[in-house]
């Protein structure tokens, strides 16, 4: 693989630790655990893996070195980065314990336990990839782990290969997965232990446990430094709007952290949206609203974050989405047998008064997307929606309506953006990288241990890294039950942006002002080498989270 000079600097960076994992390590118990509600259920359900105590490790004293253990590992999901450090520091872990130890990883996610794909990760293929972002070493992918088959047929394999561990990294669901297959295996009495990493760069894989999920850092730092040039940009030119989405599948809180950042005249919050019980013409009159203050001073230029996520959480899209996904459900022969140029017509005669009117009101491109893309469980695809294009295009038409009335007299050019997959495969930020090394090698420390049904955790994270504290969360200790697919389900509840919090209160607080002024923040590009001040801040959120 040929690598740039920065690849070659940076494969050389040696991530910086818990004092605690420096040498040996010994265990520290805490008191047993709950799950965060459904107690009953959840502990019906895990009756092998419920209550386990919480565990802490601490620096000890060399000890007698440890049995030889071969360990596979599945990358699940969306990539974020710094999954290889995870990765790395799982492999340095286990040889650790004992240097004949191996790990295997499973190829292109949780499909491949199931087909029996893997290879062995040796040392050199590892050192290629230390702190290298991206999920390629062994690919990453979306199947669901959760069927007694697919965990049956998984197992054949990981008695072939001695595998006596089993690393997830992944994301909520993926960790809701694992906590099922390591009480599965514990009930028939499979000597595997499952442990989870916490991964996703939407950020809603957290709690008061797991103080934040990886990649979040890297791709926040991304998307911000990029932002931040196009509003550079904006306030050289001063002739466009820039309405950007931003990745995060449902929760804000990636456009919350950048919003934080670079200081945009608008970012939309979709929990708060929803909160308020707000329509899409409230949301587009909101950002009409600052064009024509802005305009009134003679400033024809702006920024607008808007979350992935944002049509779902529009309490009146998301009552016609439902009645569209009902609708075509039951007549979806009756309705493709209409003329394409006729659809729309035939939708708006056959909704509900109140949906009829919203979807009429809608931009054909918008309104033909939610008819046409649908999943294979008849879902409308929002998130193929250009909730970017559709804001810009009635921001413009609201502007023209206030034109004629006299309201409004400025220009008004936008152009759109959508930010997501740029940032996902970045080389992880110190951060991130020090965060997910610390990860792995906590994941080695809890198969030392013996134990299943946990995620590794670091915390203290807004600290130097040598303080932060690593140990083990059981997962049923986060789970809740939820209905999912008309099916009462136990899972790890989803983190939305908490309205109560202090990263969205400081937002509150500011945002007249950054869309009244243009106090806009160009953060540059993520520092590898320099000050601590430079490299190594954590996220604004995680920040304002933890202080006091
Ligand atoms: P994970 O939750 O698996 O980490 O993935 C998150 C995400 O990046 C979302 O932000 C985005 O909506 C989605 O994945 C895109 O999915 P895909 O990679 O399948 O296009």
């Amino acid at each position: 693989m040929t690598k740039s000079a920065l690849q070659l600097a940076r494969s050389k960076y040696a991530p910086k630790l818990p004092k605690a994992l420096e040498g040996s390590v010994t265990v520290r118990l805490g008191e047993a655990t709950q799950s965060v509600s459904d107690q009953k259920e959840i502990k019906e359900l895990f009756p092998n893996t419920y209550g386990l105590p919480k565990l802490t490790f601490e620096a000890a004293q060399a000890g007698e070195q440890g049995q030889a253990v071969n360990v596979g590992v599945i990358l699940s999901g969306g990539q974020a980065p710094g999954g290889h450090n995870v990765i790395a520091g799982l492999f340095d872990g286990i040889k650790r314990i004992h240097p004949d130890s191996r790990l295997y990883g499973f190829l292109m996610g949780p499909e491949g336990l199931i087909k029996h794909d893997y290879k062995e990760l040796t040392a050199e293929l590892i050192d290629e990839y230390r702190n290298t972002g991206g999920f390629d070493i062994i690919g990453s992918g979306r199947t669901k782990l959760e069927e007694k088959e697919q965990f049956d047929k998984g197992l054949e394999i990981l008695k072939k290969l001695d595998i006596r561990a089993l690393v997830i990294i992944g994301g909520d669901d993926s960790n809701t997965n694992a906590a099922v297959l390591a009480e599965y295996y514990k009930s028939i009495g499979a000597p595997v232990q499952v442990i989870g990493c916490p991964k996703t760069i939407d950020g809603d894989l957290k709690n008061e446990q797991i103080e934040t999920s990886f990649g979040f850092d890297t791709a926040t730092k991304v998307y911000a430094e990029v932002i931040g040039n196009v509003q550079r940009d904006c306030f050289s030119a001063r002739k466009y709007w820039h309405f950007i989405k931003l990745m995060g599948r449902s929760a804000s809180h990636i456009a919350l952290e950048c919003a934080l950042q670079v200081q945009p005249n608008v970012a939309i919050i979709s929990e708060e949206v929803e909160a308020k019980n707000l329509t899409l013409d409230d949301v587009v009159t909101s950002i009409a609203e600052v064009v024509a203050q802005r305009a009134a001073k003679g400033w024809n230029f702006g920024t607008v974050l808007i979350p992935e996520g944002l049509i779902e959480f529009i309490p009146a899209i998301k009552s016609l989405i439902a009645e569209l996904n009902d609708f075509l459900a039951h007549h979806e022969a009756e309705f493709r047998a209409v003329a394409t140029d006729e659809q729309r017509a035939f939708i708006i005669s056959k909704l509900s008064e109140a949906n009829s009117k919203l979807y009429a009101s809608l931009p054909s491109s918008v309104a033909r997307q939610l008819t046409l893309d649908r999943d294979p469980h008849g879902n409308v695809q929002v998130s193929l929606i250009e909730t970017e294009k559709l804001l810009a295009q009635m921001v413009g038409s609201k502007l023209a309506e206030w034109k004629e009335e006299g309201r409004y007299s400025g220009k008004f050019a936008s152009l759109t953006h959508f930010f997501g997959y740029e940032g996902r495969c970045s080389m992880p930020s110190n951060f991130d990288a020090d965060y997910c090394y610390a990860l792995g090698r906590t994941a080695a420390c809890l198969i030392a241990s013996g134990v299943t049904g946990y995620m590794s955790s670091v915390q203290n994270l807004t600290a130097p890294a040598h303080e932060w504290i690593a140990g083990g969360i059981p997962t049923t200790m986060m789970m809740n039950m939820e209905r999912r697919h008309g099916e009462m389900k136990p899972v790890i509840q989803k983190a939305l942006v908490d309205l109560k919090g202090k990263p969205f209160a400081y937002f509150a607080a500011h945002r007249e002002e950054w869309a009244a002024t243009t106090s806009f923040v160009y953060p540059g590009p993520i520092q590898f080498f320099g000050t601590p001040e430079i490299c190594d801040q954590p996220s604004r959120t995680l920040i304002l989270e933890q202080t006091k």
